[in-house]
């Protein structure tokens, strides 16, 4: 790290202690962003962990669908986000009309949506999952048919994992959809002893080469726990600076260099000073969509 981004990570975490603020980063922030934080990790368990903290303010480095979540789980808190404009590809497939639509085909059908939706999309679902627990949420439903957004290739890779029959969306991670077969297949000869670690949002014939699917969260815990010492990382390359300086004695290896989502680079430690200073760009949800959202979500944490 330069002088220049020590002199702003020193600012920000005077300003966030003066202002009475938690900085959440997603694993997929620039690494700089993460090292500014008070809190690290995925969506949920930083959602979380903010609603625990006495803080006042929530500023979350992430995209926008994650600092929905935090309010939704945090309406008394204020939550920021240092640029309003970082969305998410993947939820944005989505919206309210063609989920309406999606249920009028499959009447009865319960809707498990994975976090990455908007609250406007998780008000409308029975149940929320994440890339940690998603079999589990589906095996805790009796019904056999089930309706699962947004995320095309994660709900096809379910379907392998589960006799239930799921309706899928098409929606897909573009930064995830771009890593191909080809690429671990290249890697794997290269590296024939590293152990590929994949995102269940990866396509299924990548997911099927995988020694294990895992959430962000679960990439730090495998690598930390194998006995191996090269691992190839099929994820957004934001993980990787901190999954090497937390294993120092390990190798690990992009699945694809081309695996940056530009919504989460957007935020850099300028944008975090920014709006420290501000207390713009805040993230409200409408208190009927809040009310309903929460219960998907809490639907989730109840079977997990
Ligand atoms: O929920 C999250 O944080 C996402 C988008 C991915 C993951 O696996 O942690």
């Amino acid at each position: 790290m330069d002088g220049k981004d020590e002199a702003l990570i020193r600012d920000i975490r005077r300003l966030a202690a003066e202002k009475n603020a938690v900085i959440l980063a997603h694993n997929y922030q620039r690494y700089e962003v993460q090292q500014a934080a008070d809190l690290f990790g995925d969506s949920l368990g930083l959602s979380r962990q903010a609603a625990e903290t006495s803080a006042r303010m929530i500023v979350f480095a992430g995209v926008f669908f994650m600092a929905e979540s935090a309010k939704i789980l945090s309406p008394q808190k204020k939550v920021v986000m240092p640029v309003l404009e970082a969305g998410c590809p993947l939820a944005d497939t989505l919206t309210v009309e063609s989920l309406r639509a999606l249920k009028e085909e499959h009447p009865g059908a319960p809707v498990v949506c994975y976090i990455n939706t908007n609250a406007a999309i998780k008000a409308e679902c029975d149940i929320c999952c994440t890339s940690a627990n998603m079999l589990q949420v589906v095996e805790s439903l009796p019904d056999e048919k089930l309706l699962f957004v947004p995320d095309k290739n994660m709900g096809r890779y379910l379907q392998t994992q589960t006799s239930k029959e799921l309706i899928l969306w098409k929606g897909v991670c573009p930064t995830h959809h771009r890593l191909k077969k080809e690429h671990i297949l290249e890697l794997r000869r290269r590296h024939p002893e590293a152990k590929f670690i994949a995102h269940p949002e990866c396509r299924l014939d990548v997911l099927e080469l995988a020694d294990a699917i895992r959430s962000t969260t679960g990439f730090f815990k495998y690598a930390a726990e194998s006995d191996a010492t090269e691992f190839i990382i099929g994820t957004e390359t934001g993980v990787l600076p901190r999954m090497r300086e937390v294993n120092p004695g390990k190798t690990f290896y992009a699945a694809s260099e081309e695996m940056v989502c530009p919504n989460m680079k957007m935020t850099t430690l300028e944008d975090v000073l920014s709006v420290l200073e501000t207390e713009e760009n805040e993230v409200d949800v409408p208190a009927d969509i809040r009310e309903k959202a929460v219960k998907a979500l809490e639907r989730m944490l109840a079977v997990t």
